[in-house]
């Protein structure tokens, strides 16, 4: 086998005609990436005839794949030591570009878990899209984020095969479009399963036109052509809003409908729930239900036996609360884009009435699907689905109790929660691997590649040898992200320093502005001898924000001229790093969690639906800062409250405060709010006129949606103790203990199987 991986790695090359000392790194990636997926074909094309389940997103945010690969398909040493014979670097491929096919959360959630199912031998593919450009590349131009392309695709993809016999044709309105499947190996623990990512590609059948051409119109010629290929050219930016975008709509139908006419292939004459269960990753995929009623009942079944197999298949997880994030179409946009959907649609809508009627409810008005010219699509997912979940357990409580209520009460059996959860793999043994070996060494393998047992690590939560070795380690991957943030952004940050860290899409939920408004404050602190004894921090954020939404936009020229604020001030310089890391990406992530001391989880309460970097963080030894929101709740009840800095309202106080929310009283009665608030129109920060900084303070002053102004003082003040309890470095490390002990129940391996059994009735 050793000499196998070898000789394909060497053969791999022979086709260009070089070897290893002289390939090029895209030749090396290439060679590397089709040598290992070699190994594990046979086992790809051997797939057991049992029920599967299947995982339909719009979103699967990957990241760089090939160390990931190596190291399940047991070839990650193998590799490193190939590399080192031939006198080439091991960590080459660090410069791959991510495929960042999806906007966060949301889509790394569906990578963590088809890693996590192919680890644990659960039969679960994914479906989604093969975006031609991935979430745009950010730059940051004085201040102001710029937009680029992501052409993910310039390295090449070695890791897919496209697959044009399984070739399949989505029909909309104004024609079809041609579906091509380009399938990635998911490879479980040492290759035993190996499952598959497909993503469909969009093509048309008659590229070109040669009436057209012939009459000398060639413009027009290619029309078909590239108004086919536009469908899935680029992910839409957004994780909140798409405003009735008509190409969003095609490209949920488009997926949706291919995925299912796959799956009906796969099943021959079996019913279908008995060979399937699928997964809605939020409401986009929602169109396949009644894709598959159509299609079902046009097989010869009634359209309530069709029903009935769709509700035995189909699940539903709900990842916001935020309303404006709830997927809604008009009906006549969508009569236009996929006409043949709306009578079953109507047929849905008079199943879901009698159902209301025969329980006694008359007023259908929360429940209509179509109500009006409005489609709700999370509504439609509710209704079908067997199963609806959250992803942690405040915001399941949340759906029960506000946002799915009326469900609720229909069916209190229906909505359960599952926990999110990330992969140990990538989160520690491949992001961390000297924290992970420390896991091993202390306690085996498996505790540091799956987090079984980790939880014994509270034995050494006051063990000075052991401690000690946890600050080593956090040292080291603190000189590493310094080394790697001077190669990228050209800055030198400190290492004796706190390292702060908010790393996620900029919203104004997730108030990134309390991080930085809470910052200034301390520096005029600072300045003017109010703060004497401050550890000095550096903070790092990291994030982009839809090229749509001003305020994040603007948040982001705020974070930047603060960083220019405290680098003008020799006072402030020596004590503050404020830094924004440019084009944050799954490999950015792998770079400064290990490195992190301090994870910001500060969405106002009620808010985050779940989070997942917050586990990322935990699991690499930072202490949460965190108000009680999300997935926060449950790591603070695995690694203790004392481990941990929770600070702001609670959900409860949120809901009673909305209604008669002012935050002028808070400004008014507190100087030092008044302070940072005043900086952003009094001259003291420079938004280079683009008006931005006075309208953040109007916004915070006349609205203050997330009330940033309430949680305010309570943040800075957990901020200050934890500033002050840090320079106990030996209790500070047992904190950070305590939290990587309390990872476990975070692995997504958990999640998954929960899902497996509870919902998709899979076995491994
Ligand atoms: C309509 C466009 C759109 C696109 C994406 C709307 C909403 C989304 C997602 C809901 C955004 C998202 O990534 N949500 C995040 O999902 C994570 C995984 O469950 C959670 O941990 C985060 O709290 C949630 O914000």
């Amino acid at each position: 086998m050793a000499i196998k991986f070898e000789t394909a790695v060497k053969e791999e090359l022979a086709k260009y005609g070089v070897e290893i000392e002289t390939a090029d790194i895209k030749q090396l990636y290439n060679a590397v990436s089709s040598a290992a997926l070699s190994q594990v074909a046979k086992k790809w094309n051997r797939q057991k005839k049992t029920k599967r389940a299947a995982y339909l997103s719009a979103e699967f945010l990957i990241g760089r794949v090939v160390y990931a690969n190596l190291l399940n398909g047991g070839l990650l040493d193998r590799f490193k030591e190939l590399m080192i014979k031939h006198d080439a670097d091991p960590e080459i491929f660090e410069r791959i570009g991510d495929p960042a096919l999806g906007n966060g959360g949301l889509g790394r959630l569906a990578a963590c878990y088809l890693e996590s199912a192919a680890y644990c031998g659960i039969g679960l593919d994914g479906y989604g899209i093969r975006y031609r450009y991935g979430l745009f590349r950010q730059q940051i131009e004085n201040g102001f984020q710029r937009e680029y392309a992501d052409d993910w695709l310039k390295w090449g993809d070695p890791w897919s095969v496209r697959k044009d016999y399984d070739a399949v044709k989505v029909q909309f309105g104004d024609g079809y479009v041609t579906a091509v499947p380009y399938d990635m190996a998911i490879i479980g623990k040492n290759g035993a399963t190996v499952n598959t990512l497909r993503l469909w590609q969009a093509e048309s059948d008659e590229p070109f036109d040669f009436n057209l051409f012939n009459m000398q119109k060639y413009e027009k010629a290619a029309d078909s052509r590239l108004k086919a290929e536009r469908l899935s050219d680029v992910l839409y930016p957004n994780d909140d809003t798409l405003q009735g975008k008509k190409l969003r709509l095609r490209q949920e139908y488009f997926f949706s409908s291919a995925s299912i006419i796959d799956m009906l292939r796969k099943c021959g004459d079996k019913p279908f729930s008995s060979q399937y269960a699928v997964q809605l990753n939020d409401s986009h995929p929602t169109v396949a239900i009644p894709e598959l009623i159509l299609r079902l009942t046009e097989g010869g079944m009634t359209f309530n036996e069709a029903f009935n197999e769709a509700r035995k298949t189909f699940s539903y997880t709900n990842h916001t609360v935020m309303p404006e994030a709830m997927e809604k179409w008009s009906l006549s946009l969508m009569r236009s884009v996929i006409p043949h959907i709306i009578p079953v649609l109507r047929q849905i809508q008079k199943r879901l009435r009698a159902e209301l009627s025969a329980k006694g409810i008359t007023d259908f008005t929360p429940y209509d699907i179509i109500d009006n010219d409005t489609v709700h699509m999370a509504r439609l997912a509710v209704f079908v689905s067997h199963k609806v979940n959250g992803v942690a357990a405040i915001h399941t409580e949340i759906l029960k109790d506000t946002v799915l209520k009326e469900w609720h009460d229909l069916n209190p059996d229906s909505i359960i929660n599952v926990t999110n959860g990330i992969t140990p793999r990538r989160w520690l043994a491949l992001c961390n691997p000297e924290l992970a070996e420390l896991v091993a060494d202390t306690l085996g393998e498996d505790a540091s590649l799956t987090l079984k047992g980790i939880d014994r690590l509270q034995d050494f939560a006051n063990d000075k040898a052991f401690i000690e070795k946890i600050k080593q380690i956090k040292r080291i991957k603190k000189e590493q992200l310094a080394h790697y943030i001077f190669e990228r952004e050209k800055r030198e940050i400190r290492l004796d320093a706190i390292y702060d860290v908010q790393i996620k899409r900029l919203h104004e939920y997730k108030r990134q502005l309390l991080n930085i408004l809470s910052v200034l404050d301390t520096c005029f602190r600072i300045e003017s001898g109010e703060l004497a004894d401050f550890t000095p921090t550096v903070y790092i954020f990291g994030g982009k924000a839809a090229p749509g939404y001003y305020m994040a936009k603007a948040v982001i020229k705020l974070i930047n001229a603060v960083s220019e604020y405290v680098e003008a001030s020799p006072q402030l310089r020596d004590k503050i790093q404020v830094v924004f890391v440019t084009d944050y990406n799954v490999s950015y992530a792998e770079k400064i969690i290990p490195a992190a001391d301090i994870s910001e989880q500060i969405s106002l309460a009620g808010t985050e639906a779940s989070g997942t970097g917050n586990m990322k963080l935990m699991l690499n030894g930072a202490v949460t800062l965190g108000t009680y929101d999300g997935a926060n709740v449950e790591i603070v009840e695995q690694a203790g409250e004392q481990n941990n800095y929770i600070f702001g309202l609670r959900v409860e106080e949120v809901e009673k405060l909305k209604g008669d929310y002012t935050p002028m009283r808070y400004i008014d009665s507190n100087p030092r709010l008044k302070r940072v608030v005043d900086a952003l129109t009094d001259g003291t920060l420079q938004d280079d006129g683009s008006g931005m900084f006075s309208d953040l303070s109007d916004s915070l002053k006349n609205e203050d949606r997330y009330m940033v102004c309430a949680d305010f003082a309570s943040y800075c003040d957990t901020r200050d103790r934890l500033n002050r309890e840090y320079r106990d470095e030996d209790s500070f490390a047992s904190k950070r203990i305590m939290n990587i002990a309390g990872a476990g129940y975070f692995s997504s391996d958990r999640s998954v199987g929960e899902y497996a059994k509870r919902i998709w009735g899979i076995k491994k």
